[in-house]
Formats: C-alpha cells, sequence, structure tokens
C-alpha cells in the first residue's frame, strides 16, 4: 500500500499557511507527530493535555492571526474535543475553520482494541452529526484532498477533518535523548504490586501501564481480579478509583501516567479533596505520552509532586532511586489518601503483549470480589 512521507504532509500543510499544530498524539499518527517534534518550531507544535484544549488553542490562534491551525487527534480525542467544536468552533456560534487530523483506530474491519471498536465505529457518524465535514486519506490522492480540505476551510468557516486510516504514515523516528533514570514503567509497577496489601484494588491507566500489569499478574501466576486496566477512557483513572473506594474497606490504588494526569488533572484535585481515605494515587512519571509513541508531556518540567501535595494529597513523595521504592511504597500503604510520584526513564519490552481477558470479564471479575466482601 503507498503511504505518505511525513515530511512530505507537513510541507504540504505549512505551504499552504498551516503554521501551528495542537493536539493529544495517537499511535497511528506517530510518524507524523514524531516529525512535528523533529522539525516543526517547538511554538508552533503544542502538545495540549487534552483534544478539548487543542480546538480551544486553534480558535484563540484563528481569531488572532486569521489563520487556521491544525488540531491532531486520535478519535478517541473526540470525546473531548465535541465540547469546544460544538459549542465554540461550530459556525452557530464563532464559526471557527480548523483542520482537524483524526487518527482512525478501530475502523470497522481493521483488527484493533476493544476500546477503539465503538468510537471507531461510530467516527465518521459522530463527525457527520456535528456537522462537520470530512475526507478518508487516500494516500494516493492525498495532495488533491488536502487541497480540498483548506480550500473548505476559506470557503466555510467552520472545522473540517482529515480521517487518517492505520498505515497511512511512512515512518519517521525522531532523535530522542534518552533519560538518565534507572527505573522503567515495568519495574516501578512490579514494586508497586510486590509491596502493597494483596487484598488492595488497582485501577491503571490507559495504554502500556495496564498491558504491563496485566502481564505482571500472569508471571506471579496471580488473578487479575483486584485489577481494573482501563484500557480506553484516559484521564478518568482517578474518578473510577475513588467511585471504588465506596464499595471496599480495602485501599484502592489509582495508578495514573503522567499524560493521563495531565489529561484531566481536576479529576485528580476532586480526588484529593472528596475521596474516601482508602484512595492511594500513583503517578508514573515518564515525561511522555509513551504508549503512542513516547512524545513528550510537561511531566518534567512541573513540579508535579508539588501539585499533588497542593491539591490535598497527603505525605506525597517522589522517587525514582529503585532502592529507595519499596519503602516508599510501603510508606504510602499506610497514608490514607496519600500520593507517590514515580519518575522513571521511557521504555517497554518489545515483546510486551495485550491484555487477553476481556473488558466484560475483568469488570465482572472484580464486582465478584466486591460482592464477595458485601457479604461477608
Ligand atoms: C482521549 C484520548 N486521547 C488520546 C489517546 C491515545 N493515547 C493512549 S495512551 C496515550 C499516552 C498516555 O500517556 P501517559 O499517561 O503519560 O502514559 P505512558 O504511555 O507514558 O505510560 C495516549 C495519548 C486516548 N487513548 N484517549
Amino acid at each position: 500500500m503507498p503511504q505518505i512521507e511525513p515530511r512530505a504532509f507537513y510541507e504540504t500543510l505549512t505551504a499552504r499557511g498551516i503554521d501551528l499544530f495542537a493536539g493529544v498524539p495517537d499511535s497511528l499518527l506517530k510518524d507524523f507527530c514524531a516529525y512535528l517534534l523533529a522539525n516543526c518550531p517547538p511554538d508552533r507544535n503544542i502538545i495540549e493535555a487534552n483534544e478539548g484544549n487543542a480546538v480551544g488553542m486553534a480558535s484563540g490562534y484563528h481569531i488572532s492571526t486569521g489563520k487556521y491551525a491544525a488540531v491532531y487527534l486520535q478519535n478517541s480525542g473526540l470525546g473531548n474535543a465535541v465540547n469546544p467544536l460544538l459549542s465554540l468552533a461550530d459556525p452557530e456560534i464563532y464559526g471557527i475553520p480548523m483542520l482537524l487530523i483524526i487518527g482512525w483506530r478501530g475502523e470497522p474491519g481493521v483488527k484493533d482494541e476493544p476500546q477503539h471498536a465503538t468510537q471507531g465505529k461510530l467516527t465518521l457518524p459522530l463527525l457527520e452529526t456535528m456537522g462537520i465535514g470530512y475526507t478518508v486519506i487516500d494516500p494516493q490522492i492525498w495532495q488533491d484532498q488536502v487541497a480540498q480540505a483548506i480550500g473548505k476551510l476559506e470557503t466555510e468557516p467552520k472545522p473540517y477533518a482529515l480521517v487518517i486510516r492505520k498505515g497511512t504514515f511512512s515512518s519517521y523516528k525522531a532523535p530522542t535523548e534518552p533519560t538518565a533514570l534507572p527505573l522503567k514503567r515495568e519495574n516501578a509497577l512490579e514494586a508497586i504490586v510486590e509491596n502493597i496489601d494483596p487484598a488492595a484494588f488497582i485501577v491503571s491507566t490507559t495504554g502500556k501501564t495496564s498491558r504491563e500489569l496485566f502481564e505482571i499478574r500472569e508471571r506471579r501466576g496471580e488473578s487479575h481480579d483486584h485489577d481494573l486496566l482501563t484500557v480506553g477512557s484516559m484521564g478518568h483513572s482517578s474518578s473510577i478509583a475513588m467511585g471504588m473506594c465506596l464499595g471496599t474497606k480495602h485501599p484502592v490504588y489509582c495508578i495514573d501516567g503522567d499524560g493521563a494526569f495531565l489529561m484531566h488533572m481536576g479529576a485528580a484535585a476532586i480526588a484529593a479533596q472528596s475521596a474516601s481515605s482508602n484512595l492511594r494515587y500513583i503517578v508514573i512519571n515518564n515525561g511522555a505520552h509513551e504508549s503512542v509513541g513516547g512524545q513528550p508531556t510537561i511531566g518534567f518540567k512541573i513540579d508535579l509532586a508539588g501539585v499533588l501535595a497542593a491539591i490535598g494529597f497527603t505525605s506525597v513523595v517522589t522517587v525514582s532511586d529503585p532502592a529507595e521504592l519499596p519503602e516508599a511504597i510501603r510508606k504510602l500503604t499506610a497514608t490514607d489518601r496519600g500520593a507517590l510520584v514515580i519518575e522513571v526513564a521511557q521504555g517497554s519490552r518489545d515483546d510486551l503483549g495485550r491484555p487477553t481477558t476481556t473488558p466484560v470479564q475483568n469488570k465482572r471479575d472484580m464486582m465478584r470480589l466486591f460482592a464477595r466482601e458485601r457479604d461477608a
């Protein structure tokens, strides 16, 4: 199948006046995102906390410059973007032209993970319902498609979408600077599982965190019924854990990523203030959206532990030394509404698999455990 070179795509967009890119990275767009990272001026490629924020930025940019920004996102992120698309950029409100570049996970007929199935089926109907015109990019005629899309922005002041299928872009690897940190996420997860109460529950975030946790349980010969693997729903694990805390006396650990924490940071603040005392919150900070290609977050630029303490978590510490990690986790086990930041380098095993149980099975197994606790 012919592919589009990320460089050619970028140059075509910039030649047509698009000089601001904002979004949240996606695995299907990872080569294009890597190209942006290496070649677009940093103030012209803003990796946003969530996709709705990117629509906001594109809107402000258009108002102040008259230009069109490109907003890149996985179709999962459409949910985050619906509100500003319909109540800000929509032609009945401000009417803001912008180019959406949407990675189409879960395209019908293409094998993908369960969390992408419904969103994949509904991606085009959702755009139609929202009155957003789109074209599914065909690498044979993409230049014409892009020209037409930008022509639409010029004639109709509203967003227009380019929908990107799996395998559309050819490979591009941005040079990366490895972080000099001794731990990886998988080591951190192993230490957590090893040192928490075996009766505790875990809500693990989207991406490789949940995939690694699943494999760690397999290796240890343990069941998965204490772990909710939040395969989709990025950024909502702390809220899920907060809800779960109400149904058990055991501790509930939310294990978040820095990208997921940032995506809905307000959720962690509410959890810190309102969750019952059995909540424990852990952010595994690798400073990146590692699961979808390693694009940077601001995780290492901000004082994450300072933020967690300021919003109300107790006894927040940051650990990066493997020798200190077990003790830090043991302290967390004894701290009501405590939080821990574990700093890790990027990287995961090449042979990392995916959960072999379905989300519905995962839920049923967990519900059985909670019911047993209720009936005891
Ligand atoms: C709403 C939404 N936007 C984007 C994605 C795609 N996505 C899946 S995992 C991930 C990165 C998560 O980063 P982080 O929480 O830092 O964890 P890491 O992958 O680094 O372990 C992204 C962007 C998604 N699943 N949902």
